[in-house]
């Protein structure tokens, strides 16, 4: 099923999120949804904040929704940040509209745990490092624009009060 996504400046996508305690059904439908729900909204990339769960759970595709061919469903996931920092252009699907630049670091070494419950343990570089540090991100209640100046930050929250988006 395809679920909203929560949008900027939504109070619930600032908030910390939970660890998962136990893989119930519930938890791999949701997983399911939000698989369905990132292809569908052409992200290589969806937090479950983002859909109002705010439960450490993050699913990502770099190969995109046309490919499919590298999905990860990762629970818990934790990142060791590792290399230099790169500049990165992001977007995020709760904001709408809006791209900007910001660092983040060039490698990243995941671990996580499987829909199966078994340990997953992979480092990434180049799209999928930024993609794994801007899905963390959302479970600790940060967005994109909160690593952007104060100025750009400013001139956004302005228009979204002015056009509301
Ligand atoms: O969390 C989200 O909002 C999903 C983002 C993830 C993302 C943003 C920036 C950089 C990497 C990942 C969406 O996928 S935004 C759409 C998008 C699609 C392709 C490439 C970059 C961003
Ligand atoms: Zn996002």
């Amino acid at each position: 099923m395809i679920l909203p996504i929560l949008q900027y400046p939504d109070a619930r996508l600032k908030r910390k999120a939970v660890p998962v305690e136990a893989i119930t059904p519930e938890i791999r439908t949701l997983a399911a949804d939000m698989v369905e729900t990132m292809y569908a909204r052409d992200g290589i990339g969806l937090a479950a904040p983002q859909v109002g769960e705010s439960i450490h759970l993050i699913v990502v595709d770099v190969s995109g929704p046309e490919k499919r061919e590298d999905l990860r469903i990762l629970i818990n996931p934790v990142l060791e940040l590792s290399g230099p920092e790169v500049e990165s252009e992001e977007g995020c699907l709760s904001v709408n509209d809006f791209r900007s630049t910001l660092y983040r670091s060039l490698r990243v070494r995941c671990r996580a745990t499987s829909l199966e419950g078994e340990p997953i343990e992979f480092d990434a570089d180049e799209i999928l490092a930024i993609c794994l540090q801007h899905e963390c991100d959302h479970l600790e209640g940060k967005l994109f624009i909160d690593h952007i100046s104060t100025l750009k930050r400013m001139m956004y929250d302005k228009r979204i009060a002015k056009h509301g988006k």
